[in-house]
């Protein structure tokens, strides 16, 4: 099990905490995603077959890229 934080430049209300939530929560293997407004970071707790190269394609997919 590994966790990462994110920083996510475009977070800016609960809108989008929820759809970073739900949508990276469908990746198999994601156990918990935790996004926040205020700090524009994502908690994401994960083991395989999910990866850090997944969940960042995701985010970038639905257009909440991680910050380099
Ligand atoms: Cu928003």
């Amino acid at each position: 099990m590994s966790t990462v934080v994110y920083s996510i430049p475009n977070i800016n209300c609960m809108h989008c905490v929820h759809t970073i939530q739900t949508e990276v929560a469908e990746l198999d293997g994601v156990k918990s995603v935790v996004a926040n407004a205020e700090t524009r970071m994502a908690t994401i707790t994960f083991e395989p077959p999910a990866s850090e190269e997944k969940i960042k394609s995701v985010l970038a997919e639905i257009n909440y890229p991680v910050a380099a």
